[in-house]
């Protein structure tokens, strides 16, 4: 979404303006009657914006921050119309800087915005006061230990639009197919670039099937035939691999050795019958690997029993696919937000059933290089079936290793009342680095009955 804004100028309206992203050096700081904490940092949407600093402004009582950077990390962009005298937020310029020190009130949408925001420009990059400027970018602004936040309202909007979402992953509730003529079962996974949230207002720059993050599940029964329909929307090719399943070597998502990648703008069907044993499975991208599947293109493939074949026989039956995201760190780093279902703790899903019911979780490890050791308190748990296929191991446990790649089915009683953690002991997949739980964690409430 595009807003414009535009700033003008009164002292200086032949001055051109460069609205930069580096540092704010601290040069002007004595004129400007300003003090540079060494340590504030600046995070939109959850994102820390390298290389600024706010100011703190003691004649605003405000933090002061680049007007460009914060615009941009909400999707807007910064430019300078020399016609109006004015800045204009929309497109990139090229300005030149002329005045070092001028206070310039701000039109947002071409209306004079209240006099507390005007901006200082201060070594050519205009800055404006955090709160004036968070309200009039639709945001709000909080002081988390030394970081200025802006969270931008759209951003929470989003968040909680994208619960239905994680519900229906979280549930097995899978994608509703077109039924063909002859049976056939049809889907349509749209891969693209979305933003998501593992975190409310924390966005991941997410690349999705279908807008989110796990991608939808697809949950079909044995002998079912299906057409899947991939259409790429993202800026480079992809593939999907139908993870764990014995489909025809054409359809096996492999570029350059089961089918060429499918180009930017371009589809591809996926066409089968399923013959895999009724299970747990999973779908990613298999191209940039670390990229696409790192950052999102991946979902759940559960496969059921025939028509007529066994009824469930547990009481709930859940889904948490093991992954991450790289807010702050660079892709195919270490991710810096575990997630369950694309979400961080503790915005991942519950687990809410009564003292004595019986509980399916089908566990996906789709992380890109984590090994995760998820850990159940209070009860002890059973493997009952590993990458789809069922076993009857006996085996009690409270603690499992899981590996890329590999899914594992448990089951337990709920026999013990009260509030148990779910969590990976990986310990450092269970915090923030300042020490807020988070991550792999989620929480099995168990009720009277
Ligand atoms: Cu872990």
């Amino acid at each position: 979404m595009l807003r414009i804004w535009k700033i003008t100028s009164i002292l200086a309206a032949a001055a051109c303006l460069l609205l930069g992203t580096s540092a704010y050096a601290d040069s002007d700081e004595a004129s400007m009657g300003m003090g540079v904490s060494p340590v504030m940092q600046l995070a939109v949407n959850g994102k820390l914006i390298a290389g600024i600093q706010p100011v703190w402004d003691a004649s605003m009582a405000d933090e002061i921050v680049p007007l460009r950077p914060v615009a941009a990390a909400m999707g807007m962009t910064v430019g300078w119309d020399r016609k109006d005298g004015a800045v204009v937020i929309d497109t990139f310029g090229a300005p030149v800087i002329t005045d070092r020190s001028v206070k310039l009130p701000v039109l947002i949408g071409g209306k004079q915005a209240p006099a507390d925001i005007n901006a200082a420009v201060v070594n050519g990059i205009a800055m404006a006061a955090a709160k004036p400027l968070a309200k009039a970018l639709d945001a709000d602004t909080a002081m988390n230990g030394n970081t200025l936040q802006f969270t931008s309202h759209a951003a929470l909007k989003e968040f909680d639009a994208e619960n239905r979402a994680v519900d229906d992953v979280f549930n097995g509730v899978g994608l509703t197919p077109h039924i063909a003529a002859d049976g056939t079962k049809e889907f349509t996974l749209t891969a693209g670039l979305h933003a998501w949230e593992p975190e409310k207002g924390v966005e991941a720059a997410a690349w999705t099937f279908n807008g989110q993050a796990p991608g939808p599940t697809i949950r079909v029964k044995q002998g079912d035939h299906v057409r899947i329909t991939l259409v790429n929307n993202l800026p480079e090719p992809t593939t999907v691999h139908w993870h764990g399943q014995t489909v025809p070597n054409a359809m096996d998502g492999v570029p350059d050795i089961t089918q060429p990648p499918v180009e930017s703008g371009q589809s591809f069907v996926y066409d089968f019958t399923v013959r895999s044993s009724p299970g747990t499975y999973m779908y990613h991208s298999h191209y940039d690997d670390m990229m696409q599947v790192g950052s999102g293109l991946y979902g759940a493939f559960i496969i059921d029993p025939k028509d007529g074949a066994g009824a469930p026989e547990y009481d709930h039956d859940y889904t948490y696919l093991l992954s991450g995201f790289s807010i702050n760190s660079p892709i195919g780093s270490e991710e810096d937000d575990y997630t369950m279902d694309g979400r961080s703790y503790p915005y991942t899903p519950d687990i809410v059933v009564k003292q004595g019911e019986t509980v399916r979780i089908r566990l996906i490890n789709i992380d890109t290089m984590e090994i995760h050791a998820m850990h159940l308190h209070g009860m002890n748990f059973r493997v009952i079936a590993k990458d789809g296929q069922p076993s009857d191991d006996k085996q009690e446990m409270n603690t499992l290793l899981i590996g890329p790649g590999e899914t594992y089915d448990i089951a337990f009683t709920a026999d013990q009342i009260g509030t148990w953690m779910f969590h990976c002991h990986m310990l450092d997949h269970t915090m923030h680095p300042d020490g807020t739980m988070a991550g792999l964690v989620s929480l099995v409430k168990v009720l009277p009955d």
